[in-house]
Formats: structure tokens, C-alpha cells, sequence
């Protein structure tokens, strides 16, 4: 067992059926001209969670630990793209129009695509999601089940937005999640610290809340 510094408790997990879930660490929501920024948000807010989440990534690998991506995107005929998803606001561009990384949040473009920072490595599942949380519409379960896993340590963005929909999605599911402050992130900076007070909060009512430096791995 590890055992981890953590809000509001410390947090205890087993290797053997522990996974890093890394979420939507793309180019549209990392970098200029993607979903991030046609959404009105500034890109660079979300930058710094890379270069903490990269270290921990190379100490996990380096324990034999397994990692799951995830990537949110949409068919390229949007079949799976719900009206409401694809109409709301007002975007300078919308999910599936032409952009400077290729169409917008659509699988297979460039701007779709994990940074190369944080690539996966062969073995490495990438779990493609049309909507916010990872299990739904999604094959994430089933691989958990797979693997054994029941604790996961939840990494990527945005920490309000995909990182607390798949968190709330997978205390329903039962497992426990430990959330890395300094490996999420939020284009918002009073949304990022509300977001982790919201999930250790109560007794921990979603999960645990610790940076990646207190993993003592
Ligand atoms: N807009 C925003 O904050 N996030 C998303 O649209 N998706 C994810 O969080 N991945």
C-alpha cells in the first residue's frame, strides 16, 4: 500500500489495482487555436498542470503503473454530437468547423490529439469520450474492470468541467479517486480552487485532493 498526504484525509492505494486516468490533455484545449480558445478561454491558464503531470507520468511508468487517456471528440459527421453541445453559445468557431489544427474537436485531426508532452506510450489505453465524464458512451468501465482497478489518481483538464464530471461519474461507480491539484487544471483560476475544495469537502464527498509531489512513489 502507498500512502498519500492528501486532502481531507490521507489516501491509501494498492499498485495492483491503481491507474493514472490522464483527461482530454489535447492540443484543442492546450494550445492556441483549438475548442479551448474558440470557447473564449485563454489557453496558457491550462499550460502549467504540463510540465508537474510530465514528471509524474515518467515516476509512474518508471513503477510498472498503468495509464489510462482519455481524449474528448466527436465523429467526423457529429452523429454523436448532441444539438446542444454543437449550438451553444457563441464560439467564434463550433465543434467540427475548420480551425488552424484541423477541424474542431473532431477525432482524428491534429488538434484532437494528446500535446506531445504527453503522449501515450505503446500499451497505453485512449479512451475516446463524445461527452464531459469518461464512462459515458464510453469503454472506460470495461477496462477498469479488466485490470482490477478500483482506485484511480485523476490527472488533466479542465478540473471543473471533464477532471469533476469523471470524478463524480466514478465515486458513484465506487472508486476512490485521489485528484492531483498541481495536474489539473482550470481556465478559470477561482474555479481550480473551488473545484478541488468541492471534491475533498465533506469528508472527502467525491475523493481526495493532493499534488503529485506528495505520491511518494
Ligand atoms: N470548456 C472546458 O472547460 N472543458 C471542456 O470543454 N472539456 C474538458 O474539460 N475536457
Amino acid at each position: 500500500m502507498i500512502t498519500v498526504d492528501a486532502r481531507p484525509a490521507p489516501f491509501s492505494f494498492a499498485t495492483d489495482s491503481t491507474a493514472l486516468l490522464v483527461i482530454d490533455m489535447q492540443r484543442d484545449f492546450l494550445e492556441p487555436g483549438g475548442f479551448g480558445e474558440s470557447l473564449g478561454n485563454d489557453v496558457a491558464q491550462l499550460r502549467r498542470t504540463i510540465g508537474p503531470l510530465a514528471d509524474f507520468m515518467v515516476k509512474w511508468r518508471a513503477a510498472a503503473l498503468p495509464i489510462i487517456h482519455t481524449r474528448e471528440g466527436h465523429r467526423p459527421d457529429l452523429s454523436d454530437c448532441p444539438p446542444a453541445k454543437l449550438t451553444r453559445g457563441k464560439p467564434s468557431m463550433r465543434i467540427g468547423d475548420p480551425g488552424p489544427k484541423g477541424r474542431i474537436l473532431i477525432r482524428g485531426e491534429y488538434g484532437h490529439d494528446i500535446i506531445d508532452e504527453l503522449a501515450p506510450i505503446d500499451g497505453e489505453p485512449v479512451v475516446d469520450k463524445p461527452g464531459k465524464g469518461a464512462f459515458y458512451a464510453t469503454e472506460l468501465q470495461d477496462l477498469l474492470d479488466q485490470g482490477g482497478i478500483t482506485s484511480l489518481l485523476v490527472a488533466g483538464v479542465t478540473t471543473e468541467v471533464c477532471v469533476h464530471t469523471t470524478v463524480r461519474e466514478a465515486n458513484d461507480r465506487g472508486y476512490e479517486c485521489l485528484v492531483l491539484a498541481d495536474c489539473v487544471g482550470s481556465y478559470f483560476p477561482e474555479f481550480q480552487r473551488v473545484g478541488l475544495d468541492m471534491i475533498a469537502a465533506q469528508g472527502g464527498i467525491f475523493g481526495w485532493v493532493a499534488d503529485s509531489t506528495s505520491v511518494p512513489l
